[in-house]
């Protein structure tokens, strides 16, 4: 096909003018090219790290390199917009809000943005005048988005693999517009991480094989939010409080630091749910209460799974009525989750509940687990004098 004329930094700026007054906080260029280090991704798929993301591996030559899937691709305007999202002080202590990564005690931003996405896309069309091309994507399309981004100049990828600003950290969403239009791009960040290996070192379940490089098969935000089935055992200790996503590997890297405060005014109506709730509330209900989330895609049934598994790891007392609710389900995953988590206390309160739960479970294997475990761990009963 022909090319489009090659511009000056002049249409860059005019398109960073549009971008800025529609709200994005960090605005990059680069050629619509591979990326240093795209083939990355076929070694990432090959151990298996994408866990049960199969649409990952669907189209890895188009992530590599755009001009694969478009071949009129010459450039990526890359886009970023804050979200840090602290909780306001008045929040009750057993908000799920507390459970949940910061970018999802929100309106889900795959909506939010899409009318300025959408702006963007029809100002640079009217801007590079007929023959333009110019699609947008967040998050969803087949791209490296943080390479990409690193590449355009918003930050450097940190041995955590998030995409790090060295003036305000990584609490930020990434979205894109890949045009025809050839633009002058702009220098990628240099590495900042140094010796650094605070993100290595405080994740809990070990999902770093090495610096810039996430299994994520094993990382809490893929195992609450897109694992689907049953979570290995070996794995849930680890997923301590965390209902949906983890935010570990970002609160604990020191240029985060340097991040805006941003806390909301007003405390977001899932923020009145409880992990108890998330148990025991009916279906219709809580999809009603996380509609328009980032929780809803996950949906209630692993809400309900990973509720139970955050049960079992906070030991909290208080949570076993709803527990021991939550068993009387035909949801054998579910059930699964609730045993684990009542083994888990190890109290008397929850050895009844577990002597009781015979009742429910219906599941013969999972039956036996609780009868072996009540028998091996029943204090012997001395004989009457
Ligand atoms: C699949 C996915 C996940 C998976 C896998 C994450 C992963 N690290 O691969 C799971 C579910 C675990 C996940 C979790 C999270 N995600 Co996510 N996720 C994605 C998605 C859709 C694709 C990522 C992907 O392609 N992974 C495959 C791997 C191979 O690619 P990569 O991580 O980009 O890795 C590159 C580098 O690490 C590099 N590399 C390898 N070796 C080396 C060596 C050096 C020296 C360098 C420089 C680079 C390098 O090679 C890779 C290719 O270039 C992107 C959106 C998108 N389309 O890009 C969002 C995205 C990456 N996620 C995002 C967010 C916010 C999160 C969470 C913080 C959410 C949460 N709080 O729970 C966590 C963070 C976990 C983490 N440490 O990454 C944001 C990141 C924003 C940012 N500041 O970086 C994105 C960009 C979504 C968005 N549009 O804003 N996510
Ligand atoms: S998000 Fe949590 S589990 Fe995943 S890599 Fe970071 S610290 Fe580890
Ligand atoms: S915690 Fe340290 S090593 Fe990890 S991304 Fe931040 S600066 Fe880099």
């Amino acid at each position: 096909m022909e090319r489009a004329p090659v511009t000056s930094g002049a249409l860059n700026e005019s398109i960073r003018a549009v971008a800025r007054g529609l709200g994005f906080d960090r605005i990059g260029f680069c050629a619509a090219r591979k990326t240093p280090h795209a083939d990355f991704l076929d070694t990432w798929l090959g151990n298996g790290w994408h866990g049960t993301m199969d649409w990952l591996a669907r189209t890895p030559d188009w992530r590599k390199d755009i001009l694969a899937r478009y071949d009129w691709a010459r450039s990526f305007i890359m886009l970023s917009i804050d979200y840090r999202s602290e909780l306001p002080p008045s929040l009750p202590a057993d908000s799920i809000l507390h459970n949940v990564a910061r970018y999802a005690r929100a309106p889900d931003y795959h909506h939010v943005y899409k009318p300025q996405l959408q702006r963007l896309e029809d100002a640079i069309l009217h801007l590079g005048g007929p023959g333009t091309f110019a699609l947008w994507y967040q998050d969803t399309g087949p791209f490296l988005e943080r390479a990409l981004a690193m590449q355009a100049g918003l930050g450097w990828v940190g041995k955590n693999t998030m995409l790090i600003d060295p003036q305000r950290g990584s609490w930020m969403l990434l979205a894109l517009v890949v045009t025809s239009l050839e633009l002058a791009p702009d220098v990628p960040v240099t590495d900042h991480c140094g010796t650094c290996t605070r993100c290595l070192d405080a994740c809990p379940t070990d999902a770093f094989p090495a610096p810039y490089q996430l299994n994520a098969s094993r990382c809490i935000s893929y195992l609450t939010i897109e694992h689907e089935g049953s979570i290995a055992p070996g794995l849930r200790p680890g997923m301590g409080k965390w209902l949906y996503g983890c935010d570990i590997c970002n609160e604990v890297c020191p240029w985060n630091s340097k991040a805006p405060h941003m806390t909301a005014d007003e405390i977001p109506d899932l923020g009145g749910l409880t992990v108890a709730q998330i148990l025991t509330g009916k279906v219709e209900h809580l999809k009603k209460r996380i509609a328009g989330t980032p929780l809803q895609r996950t949906g209630v049934e692993k809400l309900r799974r990973n509720a139970a598994i955050v049960a079992g790891n906070l030991k909290d007392e208080k949570m076993l009525p709803s527990l021991e609710q939550a068993l009387q389900t035909d949801d054998d995953a579910l059930q699964e989750a609730v045993v684990w988590a009542l083994l888990q206390y190890g109290t008397p309160s929850a050895r009844a509940l577990l002597a009781r739960a015979q009742k429910y479970v219906v599941n013969e294997e999972l039956r036996d687990k609780i009868i072996k475990e009540l028998q091996d761990n029943t204090p012997e009963q001395k004989p009457p004098a």
